[in-house]
């Protein structure tokens, strides 16, 4: 039976296999797992997920597979966790996006550390998910949901991030730095903000995975929420950033593309959650890997093509 989800758009197909990841999956005992970053590392798919442990806390842990959906081999031991000598992190890590920088030969993992002052912003590096540089809290709280661009733009690198401003009533909103070395940001630009009353991404909006290039424009997926007096939903939008401008939104999807429907995604610790981290496409097929967390509590997967995303953009916007 089609879901009350799926009859609104058909953009994009959730896997049979869902949900791909859940804790029975892990090789130590965890409450859950979830918020997925996503990359190709060696022809095989990494999910670096975010696995909240028995008490509360999160870490990263890498899962891999040959073909994105089947088979995942998990890491016995976090790459990213909390750090009790860090104030930035003592409690934990959570939803981080990979972006693989041509120009580094490495991976940049943007990640929240969080801690008593609140989530903040973190950087990492690594070549190969067996070990990781970090670079340390590069954003004051409270902030998150931080992503990078794959190269630079203008000179410099690009970090869309969503740092919480009482100007806006602390509804969050997505922003942009810039830097020379991943190190030193100027001030947040802002780019997008959520929509008022009763709109699906009114209460907070945040960016998921990385965007993607494409000929028209940085393609995105984004979350936004929906504060109903049961709680609130998380759902998925599309929007597109120029290339030469990535503060500019050329188009943004008015609808959801994407919304809590499954046993998996209304159920859960936090119920009626979709949660995009991690993206992946496949120039060839042109098919793109979505995957996301459900219900705070598994990773789940749903595929898409790209075209016929823009497609969809260009005509609903
Ligand atoms: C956000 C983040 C995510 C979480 C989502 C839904 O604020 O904390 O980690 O998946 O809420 O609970």
């Amino acid at each position: 039976m089609p879901t009350k989800d799926d009859a609104m758009q058909d953009l994009f197909h959730r896997d049979p296999a869902n949900p791909i990841l859940t804790a029975e999956d892990w090789p130590y005992r965890v409450n859950t797992v979830f918020n997925p970053g996503a990359a190709i590392h060696n022809a095989e798919t990494v999910l670096l997920c975010r696995v909240e442990d028995p008490r509360g806390i999160s870490h990263l842990t890498v899962a891999r597979s040959p073909d994105g959906v089947h088979g995942w081999r998990v890491e016995a031991k976090p790459l990213i966790a909390e750090d009790p000598g860090d104030h930035t992190s003592m409690w934990g890590v959570e939803d981080c996006r990979v972006t693989w920088v041509e120009e580094l030969e490495r991976y940049v993992i943007a990640y929240t550390a969080y801690g008593p002052s609140g989530p903040c912003v973190a950087l990492a590096t690594t070549e190969d998910f067996e070990s990781v540089e970090k670079l340390g809290a590069v954003m004051p709280p409270d902030d998150k949901d931080a992503a990078l661009l794959p190269r630079r733009v203008n000179g410099e690198f690009i970090l869309y991030h969503r740092p919480v401003s009482s100007r806006y009533g602390n509804r969050g909103n997505i922003w942009l730095s810039r830097s020379a070395d991943l190190t030193h940001w100027s001030a947040p630009e802002p780019v997008m903000a959520s929509r008022e009353g009763p709109w699906w991404d009114a209460a907070r909006i945040g960016l998921g995975p990385a965007p993607i290039e494409t000929e028209h424009g940085w393609l995105a997926i984004y979350h936004g929420v929906k504060q109903m007096p049961a709680g609130p939903i998380y759902r998925a939008g599309l929007v597109l950033f120029d290339l030469d401008n990535p503060a500019r939104v050329l188009r943004r999807s008015p609808a959801w593309v994407m919304g809590p429907a499954t046993d998996y995604e209304t159920r859960g610790d936090v119920p009626n959650v979709v949660f995009p981290t991690g993206m992946v496409h496949d120039p060839e097929s042109d098919e793109l890997k979505l995957y996301y967390g459900a219900g705070d509590s598994v990773v789940a997967l749903a595929t898409a093509n790209l075209s016929e995303l823009m497609e969809f953009l260009w005509q609903n916007s």
